[in-house]
């Protein structure tokens, strides 16, 4: 049996509802999280008790909403062990930072005929913006060979990384095939050459402890909405000697230095990047959802993802008829499957008729559908408030969505 982490019905409100008289069985943290009670109390104060612009006026409130901003920052870089908050830029997520990455330093540090290293299994969030700056600056789109179970081997790495290569940017963990990228390995072959590491952490920072230095990237990107946090908020975290080199790409309020009618200087790092009003409400959600995430131990939280993704993923294979995708060990929190003759979105229908949440589609990953050659796939995902009973739950509806479509 393994148990939540967490007491469930206390710290989640939304566990306590009933889904078509059943109780909820949420399947879908690889899309977005739940949020805890500590989460939601640190967002309500805020509005409630200190809400104000930051960075601007010098009143209590002002002063109030920029400290708790700027230790919401301070919480974002020890979590992630950078060594200076300032390698911290508040975005909208995941999507938004490899954007801005993409636009800001693969624009300016890109030349016709260089490289971008890339894996089939990319989110398209870590692919689009790449093919978008490739076409603007003439680089190339190399990818990676996976391995029959959708693995990456250091040898088909060595295979596409060249003289040429400038960024190789990948997920750490997949959010379909739940397989873990040996990036430290990866960021040694790149740095070899001179380029740099991009790290989406979206399915990896929510899961286990995180340590950019250790990792050996130059950026990281990640969702605070996967961890606990609000939607609407998430990080890049950049080498302080690349950010500083790095121009802005949004214009405006509180990212100058000073302006004339001709011509504008900026702000230093990370101000530089967070042009307007950022999402401070959502900011000190985030800092709330790592005091909670911490309080539990990532170490804990780990070993339990991985615990119901491998329980998951051999359970499944066990059932005839159903295909398990990515690799058995190690299998992260996310198991994508499907049925002989029964459509994946039908299985989540059927799903939710019994409070079952699970995603069915392409995952944003077609590159990958294409890859394992399938349209599209159920995915069922964990986190530390889901059980072994979760499993049990979706094992027997996977047998009754095969009885009700044989009959
Ligand atoms: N990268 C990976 C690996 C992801 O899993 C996701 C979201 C993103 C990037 C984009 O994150 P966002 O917060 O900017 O949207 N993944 C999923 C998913 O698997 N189902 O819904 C969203």
């Amino acid at each position: 049996m393994i148990e939540p982490l967490v007491d469930v019905s206390r710290d989640f409100p939304i566990f306590n509802r009933r889904i078509n008289g059943y109780p909820l069985v949420y399947l879908d943290s690889a899309a977005t999280s739940h949020k805890p009670e500590p989460v939601l109390a640190a967002m309500d104060q805020f509005y409630r008790h200190s809400n104000a612009n930051v960075l601007r006026s010098v009143h209590t409130l002002a002063e109030e909403a920029t400290t708790a901003y700027a230790r919401a920052r301070e919480t974002v870089s020890t979590f992630i062990a950078a060594t200076d908050p300032k390698e911290v830029i508040f975005t909208r997520g995941t999507t938004e930072s490899l954007n801005l990455v993409a636009r800001s330093f693969g624009d300016q540090f890109l030349r016709a005929g260089d490289e971008i290293v890339l894996s089939p299994m990319e989110h398209h969030s870590n692919l689009v913006p790449w093919q978008q700056v490739a076409k603007r600056t003439g680089a190339v789109l190399r990818y990676i060979d996976l391995a029959d179970d959708g693995t990456i081997s250091i040898d088909a790495v060595r295979r596409v990384i060249s003289p040429k290569t400038r960024i190789a940017a990948l997920s750490k963990i997949s959010n379909v095939l739940g397989s873990v990228n040996p990036i430290v390995e990866v960021a040694d072959l790149v740095h070899q050459v001179g380029g740099v590491m991009v790290v989406d952490g979206a399915q990896s920072v929510p899961h286990e402890p995180t340590d950019v230095m250790a990792m050996n990237a130059d950026f990281l990107a990640f969702s605070g909405h996967k961890m606990c946090g609000p939607t609407g908020i998430g990080v890049l975290w950049g080498r302080a000697e690349w950010l500083a080199q790095m121009e802005p790409i949004a214009f405006g309020g509180e990212m100058i230095s000073y302006v004339d009618r001709e011509m504008a200087t900026w702000a230093e790092v990370p101000e530089k990047f967070e042009g307007g009003t950022p999402n401070i409400a959502g900011a000190i959600g985030l800092a709330a959802a790592i005091d909670y995430l911490t309080a539990i131990g990532m170490d804990k939280i780990c070993h339990h993802s991985q615990a119901l993704g491998e329980h998951a993923f051999d359970a499944l294979r066990e059932i005839s008829g159903v295909s398990v995708y990515g690799p058995r060990r190690p299998h992260a929190a996310a198991v994508a499957f499907t049925i002989d003759g029964i459509h994946p979105h039908d299985i989540a229908q059927v799903f939710d008729s019994k409070a079952i949440a699970i995603r069915a589609g392409h995952h944003c990953a077609q590159p990958l559908m294409q890859w394992l050659g399938v349209g599209s796939t159920a995915r069922a995902s964990f986190y530390f408030y889901n059980s072994s009973n979760d499993i049990d739950r979706l094992l027997d509806a996977i047998l009754e969505t095969k009885r009700f479509f044989q009959r």
